[in-house]
């Protein structure tokens, strides 16, 4: 035997070699693909950024609590950052403490998620408790999680605004929101001292004693939650203010064809967008159905019917999400979740990213 075939034969075993380890740790691999490893991630710092995505809603109150906590952290050292008796002994836990926050929920002996999933299952079959997770019991269930999340942001918010501590925000205590002080892509004409804002505060003060209680303050902030009559058609007129280039007060085909037909035409609930050369005939189609009373103009009160698509409530997300997981974990297709489906499939509960855009990977929030 030649040197060479020897060289041959151990660079082949070599090869061999090369290529069973490749298998055998590759991803693709059927071993691996049974217990993905993947990192659960808190959602990012701040979900309040008022972004086009809707935060995905926790599904698990511990996860959520460590997210609050952290955000608190951070909003008080954007708003309270005047020195903060360092060294007083505060046990309050540092920064840091939330980035090993991550190695936590990621510790499966200390964070089981099949155990939390256990715990959770009965809470969550709570209407009727039949041993089987609904898609409407998960809507209930999201919908209590994020209004809880908003809540206590509106309770921050407050803190900030309610200036003499009387917990009641006046008009003059706010001074607006964030997103509304920052925006820019929301262009208020002239230099009126934008009396749709007091409008706004007014349409939110429920009882009219010019202060907004913990209640009317949320529901000013959150306007498309609130069943407070006055506050949706403060939204409709608001959604006309912004179009309304003639300032008539109500929307033309014009004004309602270039600024809200697009906003709306993509839902397929209403509007099957099937041609875009039909695009002009079907605006044409849904604005005669808007105008109710026919004068050719669309009114605030006309806008009502379309409110709930240019303003999503937390329980479109909420059902949206709940859609989602079913549809991830139903492995029966029964249309329901048994305790099993769902300890099967954690991952789809503790990721529960959800994204109203098209966003190739927003399953992907682990990594
Ligand atoms: C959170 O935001 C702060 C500043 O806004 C940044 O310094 C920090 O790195 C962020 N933390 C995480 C975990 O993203
Ligand atoms: C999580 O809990 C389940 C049920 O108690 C147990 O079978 C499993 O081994 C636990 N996982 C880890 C990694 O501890
Ligand atoms: C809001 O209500 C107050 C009385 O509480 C009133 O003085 C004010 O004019 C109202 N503002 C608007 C814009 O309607
Ligand atoms: C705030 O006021 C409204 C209207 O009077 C009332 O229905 C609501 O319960 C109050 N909320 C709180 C937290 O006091
Ligand atoms: C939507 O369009 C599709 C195909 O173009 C059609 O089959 C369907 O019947 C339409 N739905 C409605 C509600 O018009
Ligand atoms: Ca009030
Ligand atoms: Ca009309
Ligand atoms: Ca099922």
């Amino acid at each position: 035997m030649g040197k060479s075939s020897s060289v041959i034969i151990i660079y082949t075993t070599l090869a061999l070699l090369y290529v069973l380890l490749a298998s055998l740790f590759s991803p693709k691999n059927p071993y691996h693909r049974h217990r993905p490893h993947r990192r659960l991630i808190l959602r990012p710092n701040s979900s309040t950024t008022g972004g086009r995505h809707h935060p995905p809603i926790p599904f698990d109150p511990v996860i959520s609590d460590i997210e609050i906590r952290r955000e608190d952290k951070q909003w008080e050292r954007e708003h309270f950052s005047i020195p903060h008796h360092d060294g007083q002994g505060e046990a309050e836990p540092e920064w840091e403490d939330f980035m090993n926050a991550e190695d936590y929920i990621n510790d499966d002996e200390r964070f089981n998620v099949t155990n939390r999933i256990a715990l959770l299952f009965p809470k969550i079959d709570a209407s009727p408790s039949d041993g089987f997770v609904s898609s409407d019991e998960l809507v209930e269930w999201n919908l209590q999680q994020a209004t809880k999340e908003t809540m206590h942001r509106t309770q921050r918010d407050m803190e900030l605004h309610d200036k003499n501590n009387d917990g009641f925000v006046s008009f003059h205590e706010y001074e607006g929101p964030t997103w509304d002080r920052h925006s820019d892509d929301k262009t208020f004409s002239g230099n009126d001292v934008g009396w749709w804002k007091e409008d706004h505060f007014n349409a939110s003060d429920v009882d009219g004693n010019g202060l907004l209680n913990l209640t009317e303050f949320n529901d000013f902030l959150h306007p498309a939650d609130s069943n407070n009559p006055k506050l949706i058609q403060w939204l409709c007129k608001e959604e006309i203010r912004e179009r309304d280039k003639d300032k008539d007060g109500k929307l033309s085909f014009e004004e309602y064809f270039h600024g809200l037909f697009d906003a709306i035409q993509d839902y397929d609930e209403i509007y099957n967008h099937s041609d875009s050369s039909m695009e002009e005939a079907s605006a044409k189609k849904l604005f005669t159905q808007l105008d109710r009373d026919n004068d050719g103009f669309l009114s605030d009160d006309e806008l009502k019917a379309v409110i709930g698509i240019l303003h999503p409530s937390e329980r479109y997300y909420a059902k949206q999400q709940a859609d989602y997981v079913v549809s991830q974990a139903d492995s029966d297709k029964d249309g329901r979740l048994s305790l099993s489906e769902m300890i099967e499939h954690p991952y789809v509960f503790y990721s529960a990213i959800f994204s109203d855009e098209e966003d190739d990977d927003y399953h992907d929030e682990f990594r």
